[in-house]
């Protein structure tokens, strides 16, 4: 499995997301993915499956160690002592004593980010987090958070499919040397009666989704597709068999615009 390097940390490049996914189909979709070969699950605390996620795991008799597992911290809990208190919560709900990477689930302009990252830095110092990062970050808080921060930050995790273009946020990233991570990389299967996507994948015998996540990784992203269908899993991460043509990536580019962003909430920053 490819794997994405930033700041000491090695991500696999493809991870399984679990929003909205719950109960026992979500600890039997993680420990499934996990036998087919995913070594690489993200959770969150507003995600509610915390408990089912480690049970996934445990479940599918793999060493902890060896699957990078990912949660996100919510915005009420950013003050840092509540940070810490409730990444320890966290861990205890997954039964694990430690994650590989723990991030700011949304910015909150509440909490003064550097009280916020200061708590990040107790997090990772505690040994309760291996590597700590972002997520929903705008260039001008990432460069306020990279600024300020006392650890090393390793990642952004953000919306990312060929729809949705992020060229400001992937620069501001690649200048600081952050991973970027995306979530719904398959456009919530919108990508999948999509004429270009459709060319092109069967120009290389490969589904539209698997386009996708290739055009994401071979341009050095991560990328954590959800699915509850455990077929998809397969799908979803044979990637590494084929490679886009230069012209096949400028196409997928060309797809992308600000207005294909899917997920936005009244408490959204004010995007790039
Ligand atoms: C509010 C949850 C967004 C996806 O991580």
């Amino acid at each position: 499995m490819q794997t994405i390097q930033a700041h000491g940390a090695v991500i696999p490049a493809i991870g399984l997301g679990t929003w909205e996914l719950s109960g026992r189909s979500c600890s039997r979709i993680v420990e499934q993915a996990i036998r087919l070969g995913y070594r690489h699950i993200d959770t969150a605390q507003v995600y509610e499956n915390e408990r089912e996620v480690g049970e996934g795991v445990r479940g599918s008799g793999i060493k902890r160690d060896e699957v990078f597992i990912t949660t996100k911290i919510w915005t009420t809990h950013f003050a840092p002592l509540d940070l810490i208190r409730s990444v320890r919560e966290s861990l205890a709900r997954l039964r694990m004593d430690h994650v590989d990477l723990v991030l700011l689930h949304w910015p909150n302009p509440h909490v003064a980010l550097h009280e916020t990252l200061r708590g990040l830095g107790r997090v990772r110092e505690a040994g309760l987090a291996r590597h700590v990062g972002l997520s929903n970050f705008t260039v001008a808080l990432i460069e306020q958070a990279m600024a300020m921060t006392p650890v090393p930050l390793v990642c952004n995790q953000i919306e990312y499919h060929p729809f949705l273009s992020q060229d400001k946020v992937l620069a501001a990233c690649r200048h600081f040397g952050l991973a970027v991570m995306a979530y719904s990389p398959i456009a919530r299967g919108r990508i999948k009666n999509d004429a270009t996507l459709g060319r092109i994948a069967a120009r290389y015998g490969k589904t539209p989704a698997q386009v996708c996540l290739r055009w994401l990784v071979q341009q050095g992203a991560a990328a954590i597709p959800r699915t509850s269908r455990i077929e998809r899993l397969s799908e979803n991460i044979a990637i590494e068999d084929f490679a886009l043509s230069d012209a096949d990536m400028a196409e997928i580019f060309a797809l992308g615009s600000p207005a294909g962003r899917l997920t936005n909430y009244a408490f959204s920053p004010v995007w790039d």
